[in-house]
């Protein structure tokens, strides 16, 4: 039986990702910080795949390794882990953020990701051969943007920390990607604007934006490729979005 171990199950990508798995009958690890989500997900893909769901909040460290762990045997053999757990706060200029925020930002997508990983590596290298991990980055690792400060720095990190991965998981048959989704609706803008809807509908109103479903099929697309392929990296914008000129300062 095939195994996913998905964080940050409760909204966006990672709920859409565990549908499109429980579709393939594939069995789930479904973690977030939210038990009613969790819950409530359980209740609708239980029918389709064996599914179990932990609360976790992956920036505490000592809760990650007691929940790997402790996976009941029918879920412990892990073969895919999905990184998904992550948030921006904040789109204020660097000098008028908040560094408690900032430290949310890595304790969560730099610390949290880590962590989770490290402790699920000697399962995935005991799976071997076809087990992927696929990390959550985003544009923002690659294209700086006004405001974007940490959450930036947190994605590029994330894409640097999947390539060294590689070079060391190199010889297990563990396969690592950087799947880098630009605009996307979810409730990362909610999250992001601590809850502001105008925010929310001025930055997808009219374009199209990726949908978390668009992700999901894709995550499903990476893990299930012949186990002699790995994506290294994969950025994916809706067609509606594209750079922009660099901007000059003018006194
Ligand atoms: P959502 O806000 O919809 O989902 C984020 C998920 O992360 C939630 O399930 C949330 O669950 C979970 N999460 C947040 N903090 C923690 C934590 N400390 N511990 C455990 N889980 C946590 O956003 P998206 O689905 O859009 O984002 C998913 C990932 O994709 C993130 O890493 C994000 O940075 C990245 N991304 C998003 C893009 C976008 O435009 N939306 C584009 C590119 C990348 P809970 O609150 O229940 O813990
Ligand atoms: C989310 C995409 O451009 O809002 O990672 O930072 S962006």
């Amino acid at each position: 039986m095939t195994i996913a171990f998905i964080t940050g199950a409760t909204s966006g990508f990672g709920r859409a990702t565990a549908e499109r798995f429980a579709e393939a009958g594939w069995a789930l690890v479904l973690t977030g910080r939210r038990r009613e989500r969790l819950d409530e997900l359980e209740r609708r893909l239980a029918g389709k795949c064996p599914v179990l769901t932990r609360v976790l909040d992956v920036t505490d460290a000592q809760a990650v390794t007691e929940c790997i762990a402790h996976l009941p045997e029918a879920f412990r053999a892990v073969s895919v882990l999905i990184n998904n757990a992550g948030l921006a706060l904040g789109t204020a200029p660097a000098q008028d953020s908040d560094p408690e925020q900032w430290q949310r930002m890595i304790d969560t997508n730099i610390s949290g990701l880590t962590r989770v990983t490290h402790a699920l590596l000697p399962t995935l290298i005991a799976q071997g051969r076809g087990s992927s991990i696929i990390n959550l980055g985003s544009i923002a690792g690659h294209w700086p943007y006004p405001g974007g400060n940490v959450y930036c720095g947190t994605k590029a990190f994330v894409e640097q920390f999947s390539y060294a991965l590689r070079c060391d998981l190199k010889g297990t048959g563990v396969r690592v990607t950087n799947l880098a989704p630009g605009l996307s609706e979810s409730e990362f803008t909610l999250v992001r604007t601590g809850g502001d809807r105008a925010a929310y509908d001025q930055l997808y109103q009219g374009a199209d934006p990726i949908q978390p479903e668009d992700i999901a099929e894709t995550i499903f697309w990476v893990a299930n490729l012949p186990a002699h392929l790995n994506v290294n990296q994969m950025e994916i914008m809706p067609v509606s979005q594209a750079w922009s000129p660099f901007s000059v300062h003018r006194d």
